[in-house]
């Protein structure tokens, strides 16, 4: 399989649509010139840091992620004519059921969350499996920012900047057997920390579960997040290492993972296992094939509210189509949804 990133998403620094379009919007919002011509000139230029995103909130990145992102190689993909959505948004705004299941509960209670030290198991159909502390994990990798739309099966999306690495870079060093033909993801399973682990009626089968066909998984859209906006993954977003596939409905996008598996059945994934005529295990992003009890012709892209619900029209494949329609030639994609 060829793997390179198609024109239409390959696109220089100076197209993207930086934080110049928010920051411009909301100084324009608050009535003030001076906050605008402070800062409408982005700083693509300068350091690979927060400071290029208004209002971020500070972390505290842990040493190795400090370095890597003083390496980060800009290659971003873009929603080209899009705003990114406010950092206060998409850390405000989240899934993260381990933590609660309201929108809010991730950001009020994923502080409990220990993202240091962390293990990451690489196991099943591989030529080199392991056990790594995520910064040894990580060593091979070079960071390279992604501005990506995401689309939740709630029919709401936004535009989030991650900072990742192909998740087709981590196969070619853990090597998949012939007989590897899918990757299984695994979340933390800690009721200590995460509360909604030990609710009682969660109906959730933990640890969260996803996974990708390996054809899928080879993709160069998708990657393994470990920041955003410049920084470290805040713990609502799945801290410290997450899965991003941008033309799949959100809850692909596994956060916090623990294991890794190359392996030969399709896993039972959480969201099938729960309503299986609901969700399914391909879940690509599709106006045309509607969830049961919704449409997906249409997402409020956030931030949403009652005066301004910003609704727009779902693309197919989240407006990925030219890099993933192929993966999908010949699948019935109403039944395979
Ligand atoms: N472990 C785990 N991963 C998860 C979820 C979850 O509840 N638990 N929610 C998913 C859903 S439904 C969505 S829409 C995205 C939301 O990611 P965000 O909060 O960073 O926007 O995370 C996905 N990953
Ligand atoms: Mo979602």
């Amino acid at each position: 399989m060829l793997i390179k990133l198609s024109k239409a998403s390959d696109c220089k620094e100076s197209e993207i649509t930086p934080e110049s379009l928010y920051v411009s919007r909301r100084a324009i919002l608050g009535g003030s010139l001076a906050a605008l011509a402070a800062t409408a000139l982005p700083r693509w230029a300068g350091a690979a840091d927060a400071s290029r995103y208004a209002d971020v909130e500070a972390g505290r990145a842990p040493g190795w992620f400090s370095d890597k992102l003083a390496a980060t190689k800009w290659q971003a993909v873009t929603a080209p004519g899009e705003a990114i959505t406010p950092f206060k948004d998409a850390t405000h705004y989240n899934n993260f059921y381990e933590f609660g299941a309201d929108k809010g509960d991730p950001a009020a209670n994923a502080g409990s969350l220990k993202t240091e030290p962390w293990t990451v198991v690489v196991d099943g159909e591989v030529g080199k499996p392991g056990r790594y502390a995520l910064e040894d994990f990580m060593k091979p990798y070079q960071l390279e920012e992604r501005i990506y739309r995401l689309r939740c099966v709630e029919a709401w999306s936004m535009v989030i900047p991650w900072l990742g690495f192909p998740l087709s870079a981590l196969l070619k060093q853990v090597e998949p057997t012939s007989k590897a033909r899918f990757i299984r993801f695994e979340t933390l399973q800690d009721p200590k920390s995460m509360p909604g682990q030990r609710s009682s009626f969660a109906l959730i089968d933990w640890p969260y579960i996803e996974g990708l066909r390996l054809d899928e998984a080879m993709n160069p859209l998708a990657i393994l997040a470990v920041g955003m906006y410049g920084r470290e993954l805040p713990n609502q977003n799945g801290a410290p290492l997450r899965l991003v596939v941008p033309w799949k409905y959100g809850f692909k996008s596994i956060k916090s993972i623990v294991r890794i598996s190359l392996v030969e059945a399709q896993p039972r994934t959480t969201w099938q296992a729960i309503a299986p005529e609901e969700y399914g295990f391909y879940a690509n992003v599709n106006p045309e094939v509607d969830h049961p009890r919704w449409t997906q012709a249409r997402e409020r892209r956030l931030p949403s509210g009652l005066f301004s619900p910003n609704v727009r029209p779902t693309q197919m494949f989240n407006g990925y189509a030219e890099e993933v329609a192929g993966l999908y030639s010949g699948l019935d994609l109403r039944k395979n949804y």
